[in-house]
């Protein structure tokens, strides 16, 4: 599996799979989820609504990871994840390693052989880049699938800027 880290905007990112740093509700917000619901149109909020009135009537929990359809984004799925909170008092490293293996299980078990990421809780949420790095480099390399025979050849994280990139080039 080739890991890589680049600048860019991951709504443009022509991948199988693209993941969404969201929030519990799925409804929605600032940051890369209000980028990925306008690039993606209202098919995708649609969607999420239905989630809440069907599988997920409490909302997303943290760490955990959802799939949808990509709508008008070249990627044909989006993996909704939902970072813990510094802000919150969510500080707990595995929480946020646990968003970044759960989406690549989903990722995998939808049949996704790329997967491009933002860097979860490093805005909104409040965590430190480098943290963020450190933890969501760990947490890709050491990823095994569930099962025997995922295809996910390419994981890329996409960031956005240079220091942001440049610190998980450190990690790679
Ligand atoms: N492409 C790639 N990265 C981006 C993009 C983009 N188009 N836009 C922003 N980033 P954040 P969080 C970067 O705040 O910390 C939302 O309101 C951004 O610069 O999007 O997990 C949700 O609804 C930062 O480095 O996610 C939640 O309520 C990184 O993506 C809350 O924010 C993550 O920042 C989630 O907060």
């Amino acid at each position: 599996m080739q890991i890589e880290a680049v600048t860019g905007d991951i709504t443009e990112e022509r991948v199988d799979a693209i993941v969404n740093a969201a929030n519990s509700s799925l409804m929605g917000g600032g940051g890369v989820d209000g980028a990925i619901h306008r690039a993606a149109g209202p098919g995708l909020l649609e969607e999420c609504m239905e989630l809440r009135r069907t599988e997920l009537p409490d909302g997303l929990p943290v760490g955990q990871a959802v799939p949808t359809a990509g709508y008008d984004l070249p990627a044909s799925w989006v993996i909704h994840t939902v970072g813990p909170n510094r802000h919150r008092g969510e500080t707990d490293p595995a929480l946020l390693a646990s968003c970044f293996t759960s989406s690549l299980q989903v990722a995998s078990d939808v049949g996704a052989a790329s997967v491009a990421f933002p860097a979860i809780s490093a805005g909104v949420f409040g965590w430190a880049m480098g943290d963020v790095a450190r933890v969501a480099v760990a947490a890709v390399a050491g990823w095994r699938p569930a099962e025997a025979g995922s295809g996910i050849d390419l994981v890329r994280f996409v960031l956005v800027d240079e220091t942001a990139r440049s610190a998980f080039a450190a990690e790679l």
